[in-house]
């Protein structure tokens, strides 16, 4: 449906969250007819959407009570699991049903980056548009990192859109014209969505149909191209064979004798420098300037709760990798802290149905793993003899537990392996509240042993 057609078209919204909003505004923005369906009967944001839309109808409650009319287009919120609808009812009232993407796509009017992967996707996001900016390009970013894709439309004209993409959005998306697809990386998780870890991978595949450039982990098999779209597939990574960057004894390599060092970059771990090798690929091979793209790594901000130091407690340093909220997360994080013996892991939450076992191999050698909330049990049997393992109820017993343990040259590392959502609103509050804590215990005891 184009742009033009949008006016006086009638569309349902399912899910009232960030997806929901920026939905409802763009719609009515073009003259559409909207109304709202949330599954939940009190979604969090409610009285603010009440408050702001007062005229739209919203419905609350199953999907199954919904009264469908033929002529409406549902939009799907990328959060809603495709067995949630529905579909009897929509397929007996004969309505289209979309996802935001597709809806985005119809509209945009510059070239598309894209990015997917279990891991590393907001840093590779915000990284690129980071890197095109610098190069002078004007630059729109977005998706899964927020803000959501339609809202980009109604900003400055960008010469290109970064958009991170989850599963979840592409499983909503019919195949995305990309310019970009890059697929970072896969291992388990959302594992109370899908089926398997074959399932969720089928669902980031979806990146590579359309896109005129397949960027894929020449390390990790999962994320290489099908067949047909081999020809239009550059590798990535540490040890890729005819990757145009790389890491070598000297620092970074790229095109025509490009370099730059490794200790100048403001990211840590071996994880990252492979988030560098796709943001660099694919900000050369969009055509950025060579000549900006090494100080424009050098001037970029890591993202918060991302492996970052949170603080210095008697010489004991403290990071928040509040954000590893899957296995494989933590297991990248736990291989670039170097001597494990003289690291605490602080872990625990939700381990949302995954294969905890490669912890196991991960954690071997750790001083001690503190686990808490509602998986602790979970992953202290996955992590086995591994390493000596105590579980406590929350974090902040885990924090304690970890200071008694540690001197000045330890590390303290919060990289949970879980969501957080048993114990609170979000990876940000978890991460929030580990940094007050070591900020309370820093004025308290000193930052210095
Ligand atoms: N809802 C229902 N029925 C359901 C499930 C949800 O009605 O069965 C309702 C909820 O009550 C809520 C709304 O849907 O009111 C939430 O919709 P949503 O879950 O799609 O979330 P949004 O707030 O729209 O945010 C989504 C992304 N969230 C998810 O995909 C779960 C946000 O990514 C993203 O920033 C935002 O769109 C803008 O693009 C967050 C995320 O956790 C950060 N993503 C997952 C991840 O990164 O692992 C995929
Ligand atoms: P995403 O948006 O895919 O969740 P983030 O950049 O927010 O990715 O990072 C999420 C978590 O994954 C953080 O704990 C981070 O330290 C870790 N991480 C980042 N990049 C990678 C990578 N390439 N491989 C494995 N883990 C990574």
């Amino acid at each position: 449906m184009s742009t033009q057609r949008l006016q006086g078209a009638s569309f349902l919204v399912l899910g009232l969250g960030t997806t929901g909003v920026a939905l409802v505004r763009y719609l009515l923005a073009r003259g559409a007819t909207v109304a709202v369906a949330d599954s939940r009967a009190h979604p969090p944001g409610l009285a603010a959407f009440r408050a702001a839309f007062p005229e739209l109808s919203v419905h609350l409650g199953p999907f199954e009570a919904l009264s469908l009319s033929p002529d409406q287009t549902v939009v799907v919120s990328p959060g809603i699991a495709p067995e949630s609808l529905p579909w009897a009812a929509l397929k007996a009232a004969g309505c289209a049903v979309r996802g935001e993407l597709d809806l985005f796509f119809e509209e945009a009017r510059a070239p598309v980056l894209g990015i997917t992967g279990t891991n590393g996707k907001s840093t590779v996001t915000a990284l690129l548009g980071h890197l095109l900016a610098a190069a002078g390009l004007r630059v729109a970013v977005g998706g899964n990192l927020g803000p959501a894709a339609v809202s980009l439309l109604d900003g400055p004209a960008p010469e290109v859109f970064v958009l991170e993409l989850s599963s979840f959005q592409l499983d909503w998306a019919e195949p995305i014209p990309l310019r970009q697809g890059l697929y970072l990386n896969l291992s388990s998780d959302h594992l109370d969505r899908y089926a398997d870890l074959a399932a969720y991978g089928a669902s980031k595949m979806r990146i590579y149909p359309r896109a005129e450039r397949c960027l894929y982990n020449a390390g990790d098999a999962a994320t290489t191209p099908p067949q047909d779209a081999l020809g239009r597939a550059l590798p990535v990574g540490l040890q890729a064979s005819g990757a145009p960057f790389g890491v070598g004894e000297g620092g970074l390599w790229g095109p025509g004798g490009w370099s730059w060092p490794l200790d100048r970059l403001p990211l840590v771990g071996t994880h990252n420098l492979e988030n560098v090798l796709f943001a660099l690929t694919a900000a050369w091979d969009f055509g950025a300037d060579l000549a900006a793209l090494g100080p424009a790594l050098e001037s970029f901000t890591p993202l918060p709760h991302r492996c970052a130091v949170a603080g210095w407690v008697q010489g004991v340093r403290y990071v928040n990798d509040s954000k590893a909220t899957n296995v494989g997360a933590t297991v990248a994080a736990l291989k670039g802290l170097g001597d494990l013996h003289k690291v605490v892991l602080l872990a625990g939450g939700l381990a949302k149905g995954a294969d905890l076992s490669p912890l196991r191999a991960a954690a071997s050698g750790l001083r001690h793993a503190y686990l808490f909330g509602t998986d602790a049990p979970a992953l202290a049997a996955a992590l086995g003899d591994a390493c000596p393992v105590t579980c406590v109820e929350t974090l902040d017993a885990a924090l304690s537990g970890a200071a008694e343990l540690t001197s000045a040259g330890d590390t303290v590392i919060l990289a949970p392996a879980c969501a957080s959502f048993d114990q609170f609103r979000s990876f940000e509050h978890r991460g929030e509240v580990f940094e007050a804590a070591v900020a309370e215990r820093a004025d308290r005891l000193g930052a210095c042993a």
